[in-house]
């Protein structure tokens, strides 16, 4: 959107308010007020806490910053502020009913319709090329993405609709070598971009070997036959005691059926296909399997490099496949489909160098901690990234299926515990290349 004018960039902000807001009532229209207020893990909040949070958020930044006009309900920002408030403890908080939270976020809504009508997006940075526009829209598509997990804790019937995600169109498989040489890491120019994700910056990287696909149910289903989630050699020491703590020995929502093994996926019980990737594994997981199938996780540079850079010119561009915004033959994001697709679903969506499927199915784990690119400044506020900073939170990349295309670029960094799995977390393996195969 750098270079509409202010007319196409108001459209632009607007269909991207509507859509977010269209997924929004999706998932939340999809259950009765008592399951809208139940806490269906405590690792979630009740649906219907997101839902008022999204709308205070939209308040904070568009309505009273931006817009400069009286609060609508400043009563209720402490409930809704997520510092105050941990996950556990929110369906206990005197919330907004689901009928009042519905309001409100409509009140908040033509407030900022208003605005937008009269705003000039001038040389303010909090609202240049629509910055704290883009961030909303950003936020609430990142909570849908949160309720859309929540949904998948909820037990009962299924709520959820969409057709299957396409089967594969090539046959994908095996390493694609990257070759040694400095790229572009991080962002100056995408407008939408967060702080995270800045500045540009230049990372030399030694030759190295990265998956052409993520790694599949098939893969993983070796693993564990093979005694993984038993031997403590392929894990890290914090990894081995969460893994008998936890007692972990499968993906989570993975059930034994028979010979095989079924997983739930919105109240569905289905098959565990092969040829899918892996999800719900948390960092631990991951990082054992790549040392069982003796390589490692990616450093987030080298995630990026496979993601970004252009063989042809050099460049960083926004996407594996160029500098277009995905559509639907491109990748498997905005809950489209509920589940990851078959490797190979989706030739177009390939890096040059014919990485495939780094841009959604599943969020990515690397391995490296959530830190600020070097010259990082917090913008607009300390606790979106920099407040996360440190070893506890590891970086994932490339959005899930359940991502939304305005919350998913070559440079969005997602972050998380290493234990976490309840997202829509699957990882690929990388490894150092080896001499001969370094050589040009
Ligand atoms: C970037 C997905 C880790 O959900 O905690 C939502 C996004 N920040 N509200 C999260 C976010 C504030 C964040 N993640
Ligand atoms: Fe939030």
């Amino acid at each position: 959107s750098h270079a509409l004018g202010a007319e196409q960039l108001r459209d632009h902000i607007a269909a991207e308010l509507d859509r977010a807001r269209a997924r929004t009532a999706l998932l939340t229209d999809a259950v009765d007020d008592a399951d809208l207020m139940r806490q269906h893990s405590p690792l979630m909040s009740p649906l219907v806490w997101d839902l008022a949070h999204v709308g205070n958020q939209e308040e904070l930044w568009l309505v009273r910053d931006v817009g400069g006009r009286d609060p609508v309900r400043q009563d209720i920002d402490d409930l809704y502020d997520a510092f105050k408030q941990p996950r556990k403890d929110r369906p206990a908080l005197p919330l907004l009913r689901p009928g009042e939270a519905r309001t409100y976020v409509g009140t908040v809504r033509d407030k900022v319709y208003d605005l937008l009508d009269t705003i000039r997006f001038s040389e303010r940075p909090l609202v240049a090329d629509g910055f704290a526009f883009g961030m909303i829209v950003q936020h609430e598509q990142q909570h849908d993405e949160t309720m859309l997990a929540t949904h998948q804790l909820r037990s009962g019937a299924a709520v959820l609709h969409a057709p299957p995600p396409p089967e594969p169109r090539a046959a994908v498989g095996g390493e694609v070598l990257v070759p040694a040489g400095p790229f572009t890491m991080g962002t100056d120019t995408d407008p939408w971009a967060l702080d995270n994700e800045r500045p540009a910056h230049r990372v030399d990287l030694p030759a190295y070997v990265i998956d052409a696909a993520p790694v599949t149910n098939g893969d993983y289903r070796r693993f564990i036959a093979e005694g993984g989630y038993d031997d403590p050699r392929w894990w890290s020491t914090q990894g081995w005691a969460h893994r008998v703590d936890a007692d972990l020995t499968a993906p989570m929502h993975w059930r034994r059926d028979g010979d095989g093994w079924a997983y739930r996926r919105f109240g569905r019980w289905a098959p565990v296909r092969d040829d899918e990737p892996v999800v719900h594994v948390c960092w631990h997981e991951a990082q054992a399997y790549a040392a069982w199938a003796g390589k490692r996780l990616p450093t987030e540079a080298e995630w990026e490099k496979a993601a970004r850079w252009d063989p042809a010119t050099g460049r960083s561009r926004r996407y594996p496949w160029g500098d277009d915004d995905p559509t639907a033959d491109h990748a498997n994001l905005g809950q489209r489909h509920l589940w990851p697709a078959p490797v190979g679903a989706y030739p177009a969506g390939a890096s040059p160098l014919g990485v495939h499927q780094l841009i959604g199915d599943v969020w990515e784990w690397t391995s490296t901690a959530f830190r600020g690119h070097p010259g990082f400044t917090a913008f607009p506020y300390r606790e979106y990234s920099e407040v996360f900073f440190g070893d506890d939170h590891r970086v994932l990349r490339g959005g899930s299926f359940g991502t939304d295309r305005a919350a998913c670029r070559g440079t969005f960094r997602n972050w998380d515990y290493s234990i976490r799995r309840q997202i829509f977390s699957g990882f690929r393996c990388a490894r150092d290349a080896r001499p001969e195969e370094s050589r040009p």
